[in-house]
């Protein structure tokens, strides 16, 4: 298409309890700042980074909860076409990582094979760290999904969560291009094979 400045295009979604740092991992992932006071909003529904993956122009559109996980429900309409979710908790806060499960159910109960990923958030302080990475990782291999450690404050491991899971989410995509394509092969060939049978027939061949 003339104009297109991407080759991918990828809704991602960002979920959480409330104050785990989704908007903050958002803004210094897009915008490279971290802002140290509690972010609402950040005025608009998603951010955009594009990012180039094998040479290809990935384009992410990341979209933030704007306040509404304080009810810990999010509307179905907001999961539509998503390709990617990152579900986020503070590890200086137990309570946001038993919630994880709840944002899980929510996902599957709104998405079928969306890509996930785990984070667990606010990894800069040890001494109030209340979710152990062991935990998490338990976890995290339980439920089959990645788990990373970040610090939105400190920048720790922000860039290389978003750039591994923006690599997931492209897999996915090329693996499921790549059955449709075989499924499509495949309906084809029976097709062709069948109008072969009936030309053969027509002939009064015998079939094999
Ligand atoms: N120590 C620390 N604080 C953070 C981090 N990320 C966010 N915060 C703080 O946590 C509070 C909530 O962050 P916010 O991004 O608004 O959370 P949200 O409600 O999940 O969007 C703010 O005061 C942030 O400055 C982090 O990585 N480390
Ligand atoms: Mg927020």
């Amino acid at each position: 298409m003339a104009g297109k400045d991407y080759n991918h295009l990828f809704k991602l979604l960002i979920i959480g309890d409330s104050n785990v740092g989704k908007s903050s991992l958002l803004l210094r992932f897009a915008d490279s700042s971290f802002s140290g006071s509690y972010i609402t909003t950040i005025g608009v529904d998603f951010k955009i980074r594009t990012v180039e993956i094998d040479g290809e122009k990935v384009k992410l559109q990341i979209w933030d909860t704007a306040g509404q996980e304080r009810f810990r429900t999010i509307t179905s309409t907001y999961y539509r076409n998503t390709h990617g979710v990152i579900i986020v908790y503070d590890v200086t806060n137990e309570q946001s990582f038993i919630n994880v499960k709840r944002w899980l159910n929510e996902i599957s109960q709104n998405c079928d094979n969306v890509c996930k990923i785990l984070v667990g958030n606010k990894n800069d302080n040890p001494s109030k760290k209340e979710v152990e990475s062991q935990e998490a990782q338990r976890f995290a291999e339980s439920v089959g999904v990645r788990l990373f450690e970040t610090s939105a404050k400190e920048n720790v491991n922000v860039e290389e969560m978003f750039m591994t899971f923006a690599h997931m989410v492209l897999r996915a995509k090329k693996e499921s291009q790549r059955h449709m394509n075989r499924d499509w092969q495949l309906d084809n060939t029976v097709h062709m094979s069948s109008q072969r049978d009936r030309d053969r027939r027509k002939k009064g061949k015998k079939c094999c």
